[in-house]
């Protein structure tokens, strides 16, 4: 599995791959999530992220891949998706929690299952990440309060990207939302 997914990868997002895949394993540890499973799909993760960009958006097109207007203005979001695809038909990947793991890694989704976090939070604090804003603090929360570490990431993401003026993915926004409400029902008790 991974000699393919080096071919398919240049050097510094191999690296990441198993970053992720490692620090992945870590919270499966701790949350008590398969570490296995947790493992494939970190490693995965991203394998479809160096197609180049045009051609995201041709095969995601061809293989019938709803596309939105965010994902149109900017295919490099389509690499989730396309990772699924990719997963499966080429790495033989049959269990769905991996594939939608894979798939929302970068939007995150609403009511994400323990190993969609964990993909979604071990992608953003993986050791060979260059410094982001706040990730010290991040990377702790991880391990003491998964939900509060996803929520982080959103808000980060968010901030980063109003900044740049850059689209915003309605999915990215409507997880954010989703797990604002979230906590504030919980803080209500
Ligand atoms: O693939 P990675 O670099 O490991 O990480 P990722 O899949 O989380 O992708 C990170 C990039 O995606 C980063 O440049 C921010 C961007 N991104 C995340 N959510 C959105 C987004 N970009 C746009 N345009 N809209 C989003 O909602
Ligand atoms: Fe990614
Ligand atoms: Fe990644």
């Amino acid at each position: 599995m991974c000699r393919k997914l080096k071919q398919k990868l240049n050097d510094k997002r191999y690296i990441h791959s198993i970053g992720v895949e490692y620090t992945a394993a870590n919270l499966a540890f701790l949350y008590g999530e398969d570490v296995k499973r947790a493992r494939i799909a970190g490693l995965l993760h991203d394998c479809a992220k160096c197609i180049p960009t045009d051609e995201k958006l041709k095969k995601a097109k061809k293989l019938g891949i709803p596309i939105n207007s965010s994902e149109k203005a900017n295919p490099d979001l389509l690499h989730g998706k396309l990772g699924a695809y990719y997963a499966k038909e080429k790495f033989g990947i049959k269990d769905e929690e991996i594939l939608s793991a894979i798939a929302y890694h970068t939007t995150g989704k609403p009511a994400m299952t323990l190993l969609e976090k964990i993909i979604f939070v071990a992608d953003y604090i993986e050791p060979n990440r260059k410094m982001i804003f706040e990730l010290p603090e991040i990377r702790k929360e991880a391990y003491q309060d998964i939900d509060k570490a996803v929520m982080h990431i959103l808000k980060n993401t968010l901030d980063f990207l109003d900044g740049k003026s850059e689209v915003i993915d309605v999915m990215t926004e409507t997880t954010y939302k989703y797990y604002c409400h979230e906590k504030s029902k919980k803080d209500k008790g």
